[in-house]
């Protein structure tokens, strides 16, 4: 099965999946090896790996340790062009929609499109939003754009739905990794209502109440990435799995 029929199968049988997300430069080699077991043992749906920046070498070694930890899909989300890896299940192919650095709307992409196609790396186009919500974050920074402001729901609106027009699968709605504040619940209602292709939601995401309400409000997937790189909340993983997952359950 690739990995896009079964994300559709998590929100087609769970309503709502959710996505641990696991930056390299932020744990050792063994810390990451530890949570991917955890998250997989606990109802995480598919891992996350990737970075603003990737400062840490081994890339590829990390992915493969991912994968012997955890028996679910591991995702490449990257930062840039020099985030891929053969041993991964398949990548976010990101397009930064929501600004207008033509590197990261299309350059990264020309770049790393023939690599993908030379290793057979599955990629899922989707667009990707910055949402201003409170501090300035790497990716804002990294990227060298603006935010959409959080109280500006119509232009989220109009981003995701040409996101959609120009046939990428997902949209992705960021408040980036540490973010004070996750995107507005509001935010996320306006566009789900206003697209079909599935929604990612992530960024400043502490709580597994924060998770739900934003499933509530249609997003399908939920990442959290910041909060479990504190080993002291690695026991809350399962409680937001459940949040995420008990959604449309009722
Ligand atoms: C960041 O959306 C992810 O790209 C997760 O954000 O690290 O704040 O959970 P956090």
């Amino acid at each position: 099965m690739t990995v896009s029929a079964y994300l559709n199968k998590i929100k087609k049988e769970k309503g709502a999946g959710y996505f641990l997300l696991i930056d390299p430069d932020r744990l050792a080699l063994a810390e990451v090896v530890n949570l991917a077991g955890l998250a997989a043992e606990n109802g995480v749906d598919a891992i996350l790996v990737g970075s603003s920046i990737l400062i840490n070498s081994g890339f590829d070694e990390l992915i493969k340790a991912v994968k012997a930890a955890a028996q679910i899909p591991v995702i490449i989300f990257p930062g840039s062009a020099m985030q891929i890896s053969r041993y991964a299940d398949a990548i976010l192919f990101l397009s930064l929609i929501s600004g207008r650095n033509p590197d990261y709307l299309i350059g990264q992409q020309v770049r790393s499109a023939p690599i993908i196609k030379h290793i057979n790396l599955e990629a899922i186009s989707t667009g990707y939003m910055l949402i201003k919500s409170g501090n300035y974050t790497s990716a804002e920074y990294m990227s060298n754009t603006s935010p959409i402001p959080c109280d500006k729901p119509d232009i989220a609106k109009a981003t995701a739905l040409a996101a959609q027009i120009l046939g990428m699968k997902l949209v992705y709605i960021e408040a980036g990794s540490g973010a004070e504040k996750p995107v507005p619940v509001n935010m996320v209602r306006n566009v789900a209502n206003y697209v079909d292709i599935p929604i990612i939601v992530g960024g400043g995401i502490r709580e597994p109440e924060e998770a739900r309400k934003r499933v509530e409000a249609g997003a399908s997937f939920i990442v959290t990435g910041n909060f479990f790189e504190n080993k002291d909340n690695h026991h809350r993983i399962g409680e937001f799995a459940d949040a995420i997952h008990s959604v449309h359950k009722k």
